[in-house]
């Protein structure tokens, strides 16, 4: 099958330059958040606020690189949007690389808030780091292999992939765990909002992989375009999730953990 459409809808292109910057722009705006409400909460738990904030540096400078890896893709020709003869095409590997780096940060924040300290947070910082960062790592491979893409393999696609998928259902594991142990040890408000973390987290992970397999529907006869629009909406809308709000409920956490402690202290 062929390659990348050589052009692309007026709206597709645009829809793909809106979402883009509206990742990069809520990842500006949250760095602000995080950075502002750090010392809202005691020391123990501002490892995570810290951690949320370099996540928010690398989402940011990670989305706009990969605005202009689109803007500078495509060329309007009057009509559509078509491929700039000698540009770079448009690539979601920049993605995959940022991943890298705050797939293992997101999975070690919680643990400051779920109160896990001392060798149970070492080995889940270890495994969570090999896991996350091969599950990453093989998917980056599948990605080259994606169908629609100049050098697809469908076959490639789905083996690296799956690969990829063992380890993400050994993160499960593990960020199921976390959670359960971390909410047994808290009462009240703090206790909703980190058990709610869970359902939020299948749902924004479980995004990723659907991106993934997103452009199979070239196959079965979607326009190439439909297909990156779609994949785009979904990453954007995953990470917003997986970073931002997951972030914001973290810190939620931390605030009335800190209230409980201080009105423990007072009485
Ligand atoms: C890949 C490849 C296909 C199979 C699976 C994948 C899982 C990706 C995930 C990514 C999560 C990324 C996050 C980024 C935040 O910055 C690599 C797409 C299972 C779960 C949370």
């Amino acid at each position: 099958m062929s390659v990348l459409a050589a052009s692309i809808s007026v709206e597709a292109f645009e829809i793909v330059s809106h979402v883009l910057t509206l990742g990069y722009a809520t990842m500006a705006a949250a760095l602000l958040f995080f950075v502002l409400t750090k010392n809202s909460t005691h020391s123990r738990f501002q490892m995570s606020s810290v951690i949320s904030v370099v996540v928010m540096v690398s989402a940011f400078l990670l989305l706009f690189a990969q605005k202009q890896s689109w803007t500078g893709a495509y060329a309007f020709s009057g009509s559509a949007y078509v491929l700039n003869e000698g540009a770079d095409l448009f690539t979601n590997g920049y993605r995959y690389l940022n991943w890298l780096i705050d797939v293992p940060m997101l999975l070690i924040q919680i643990l400051f808030v779920a109160g896990i300290a001392g060798a149970a947070r070492s080995s889940y910082m270890k495994k969570f780091t090999i896991s996350g960062a091969l599950m990453i790592l093989t998917g980056y491979v599948g990605q080259f292999y994606e169908p629609g893409r100049i050098n697809e393999n469908t076959t490639m696609w789905l083996v690296w992939g799956l690969i990829s998928t063992a380890f993400f259902i050994h993160v499960l594991i593990l960020i199921k765990a976390v959670i359960n142990d971390g909410k047994s040890r808290m009462e009240g408000p703090a206790k909703g909002v980190f058990g709610a973390i869970l359902p939020l987290f299948y749902i924004s992970w479980w995004l990723y992989p659907i991106a993934y397999v997103a452009p199979i529907l070239v196959q079965s006869g979607m326009a190439y375009e439909t297909t990156i629009v779609a994949q785009q909406v979904i990453y954007t809308i995953a990470d917003v999730c997986s970073k931002v709000i997951y972030g914001v409920m973290l810190t939620a956490v931390a605030i009335f953990l800190t209230q409980q402690d201080k009105e423990a202290a007072a009485a």
